[in-house]
């Protein structure tokens, strides 16, 4: 197991350091700090309230440690009797008020620039359904989906005598987090998703780019970013969606702009001609009479 987690540990360090900072690892504490600048801001959020929370706690417990110790009976301690104090009262109103707005003010602001997704340069439409993602690049013809890897798939079957550890990629175990086509996406690029499910609701979520968004049926969700390191990002659907909620993850595939381009311009390609020949599948075939007949009924 050390050696393992050793090997893991170095195939990351190996790896992109965008991956190494941004995918979970085992025993992992806390959130990812993440790949984007909203996900860092969350990140900075998460750590500032987290260090708020810290600071009252210490000052409530220790007051309370403190009072119990001090003013204990076997010493003596004898009750007050006033029941109200108006100073008081406005006090502990004021100051819980005032945190709160302190946090809240920050928290907006990031929600707002979260919400913005103008001026994107590229947007995917991202569709749920059980239990699968499936992914457009709106304006072109890629269109597929990104389904669990044959590896986990294979390993998770009842019985199957597989050994879930043994499911890698470059060292990195893989198990039920790997897909058979990833979302590929350019780095330093705004780009907008549009998010909705064809089925019941999922939640299409990649820890490393710092939010989840819900995926309706029947709604259109927004959400977006922008991907400063190329590496492989992991996620999984977040909202239990039946009984292979656990088995349709997300892989991301950040990229350079100019080899997310090419990789584009080719399966676009693909794609069209895949198009082109589906559309005229009759036109092929023509020697045989009906296939004839049906292309000059298409025309
Ligand atoms: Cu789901």
């Amino acid at each position: 197991m050390m050696a393992r987690r050793f090997l893991t540990a170095t195939a990351l360090l190996a790896g992109s350091a965008g991956a190494a900072l941004a995918n979970p690892k085992p025993w992992q504490l806390n959130m990812t700090p993440g790949v984007t600048e909203m996900s860092r801001q969350v990140y900075d959020l998460h750590m500032l309230i987290l260090w708020i929370c810290v600071v009252i706690g210490v000052l409530v417990f220790g007051a309370m440690a403190y009072a119990m110790f001090k003013f204990r009976k076997s010493k003596g301690a004898v009750a007050a009797r006033w029941s109200h104090n108006t100073t008081a009262e406005i006090v502990w109103t004021v100051i819980p008020v005032l945190i709160l707005v302190a946090m809240a003010w920050p928290a907006t602001k990031t929600l707002i620039e979260m919400a913005d997704t103008d001026d994107a340069e590229l947007t995917v439409k991202v569709t749920g359904y059980q239990w699968l993602w499936r992914y457009e690049y709106v304006g072109t013809d890629v269109n597929f989906v990104s389904k669990l890897d044959r590896d986990s798939d294979r390993t998770r079957m009842l019985r199957s005598g597989l050994d879930p550890a043994a499911v890698t990629v470059d060292g990195e175990n893989t198990y039920l987090l790997n897909v058979d086509r990833p979302l590929v996406l350019p780095t330093g690029t705004k780009i907008r998703f549009v998010i909705t499910a064809n089925d019941v609701i999922h939640s299409w979520w990649v820890p490393a780019l710092g939010w989840k968004q819900d995926a309706i049926p029947g709604f259109i969700n927004e959400a977006w970013t922008r991907i400063d390191t190329p590496g492989t990002y992991r996620g999984q659907c977040a909202e239990l969606c039946g009984k292979d909620h656990g088995f349709m993850p997300i892989v991301v595939e950040a990229v350079p702009p100019a080899q997310f381009a090419a990789w584009l311009g080719e399966t676009d390609a693909i794609a069209k001609a895949a198009r082109a020949a589906e559309a005229a599948p009759a036109v092929a075939a023509a020697p045989t009479a009906d296939a004839g007949a049906s292309a000059a009924d298409a025309q």
